[in-house]
Formats: C-alpha cells, sequence, structure tokens
C-alpha cells in the first residue's frame, strides 16, 4: 500500500484558541508521521493560490483576510490512506455539525473560524505541499513506530 502525504494548516484562529499541541498530538497518537512542520504569514498571493476552487464565491475575501491576519502552523503528515483519515480527524466543515471527536466537532462552532484546514485530495496535497514548504522543508524518515503502527503487509 502507498503511504501518501496531506498538508495541514492550523488556521489563526487555532492558534489564539492554544490548539496547536492538541491537534499535533491527535494525529501523532493516529500513528501519522509528521514531516514538514513550521509557522508562516500567508499572503494574498499564497491565499489567492491556495484558496483557487473558492475564487468566485462570496467569502473569497473574508477567507483570505482571516488567513492572512495571524501566522498558520503549516504540516505535512504521511501515511496509508493519510487524506481521508485526517479529513475524518477533522471532521466537516461547520463546527456546530461535525461529529463529536473530531477536532471541529470537539472545539469548534464557525464555519470560518474552524481551527483547521486539510487537503482534500492527494493532488491538493501535492499543490498545497508545494505553496508552504522548499521541496528540501519536507522529510523523510524511517520512523521506529512503522513497524507497529501498520502490519509488514500493508507497508
Ligand atoms: P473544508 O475546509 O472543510 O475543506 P471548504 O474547502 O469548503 O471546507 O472551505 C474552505 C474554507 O472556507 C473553510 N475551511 C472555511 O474556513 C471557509 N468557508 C467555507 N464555506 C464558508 C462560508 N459559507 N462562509 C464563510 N467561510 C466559509
Amino acid at each position: 500500500m502507498a503511504f501518501t502525504r496531506t498538508a495541514v494548516l492550523v488556521k489563526p484562529d487555532g492558534l489564539q484558541r492554544g490548539l496547536i499541541g492538541e491537534i499535533i498530538s491527535r494525529f501523532e497518537r493516529k500513528g501519522l508521521k509528521l514531516v514538514a512542520l513550521k509557522m508562516v504569514n500567508m499572503t494574498d498571493e499564497m491565499l489567492s493560490e491556495w484558496y483557487a476552487e473558492h475564487k468566485d464565491k462570496s467569502f473569497f475575501g473574508d477567507l483570505k483576510s482571516f488567513m492572512g491576519s495571524l501566522p498558520i502552523v503549516a504540516m505535512a503528515w504521511e501515511g496509508i490512506d493519510v487524506v481521508p483519515v485526517v479529513r475524518k480527524l477533522v471532521g466537516t466543515t461547520l463546527g456546530r455539525e461535525a461529529e463529536a471527536g473530531s477536532i471541529r466537532g470537539d472545539f469548534g462552532m464557525s464555519q470560518q473560524y474552524n481551527l483547521i484546514h486539510a487537503s482534500s485530495s492527494e493532488s491538493d496535497a501535492e499543490r498545497e505541499i508545494a505553496i508552504v514548504f522548499e521541496k528540501d522543508e519536507v522529510l523523510g524518515y524511517n520512523s521506529a513506530l512503522d513497524g507497529v503502527v501498520y502490519a509488514d503487509y500493508e507497508r
């Protein structure tokens, strides 16, 4: 089975709420591998590229100014089927409706202030990772945990 990568951003509200450690901890405990991590001030140009699919939506301007208002914490995580696994841990967009047990379901009430972004497909993940990270900032390595998180036949 193939190991793939996904991009995660802890948004300005997640930073203000002091949830960075909690979010990282949930992914670590799930058995995912952290392969890139940094704080970034997202520029308008980066955000226009990041949210290109929403460029005609009424909330596009608001979304960009919110995301550019404070630093975000950008990460790349690796694992088998990591894109859908992380989406499930994050929960649906609107915090008030998100499943209890998910990050948005446990900590959020809002649609725009929904704490976290997670890639929605493998191609989006690669596109998004390239927006915030240089190639040499994404670090592959052998994790001692791989052998206990996955059975041999899965790797
Ligand atoms: P998700 O982050 O769950 O993939 P998307 O891709 O539909 O959700 O939306 C991207 C971001 O745009 C959301 N995380 C949220 O911050 C914001 N957003 C989505 N829909 C709305 C809306 N109707 N009003 C304001 N902000 C929105």
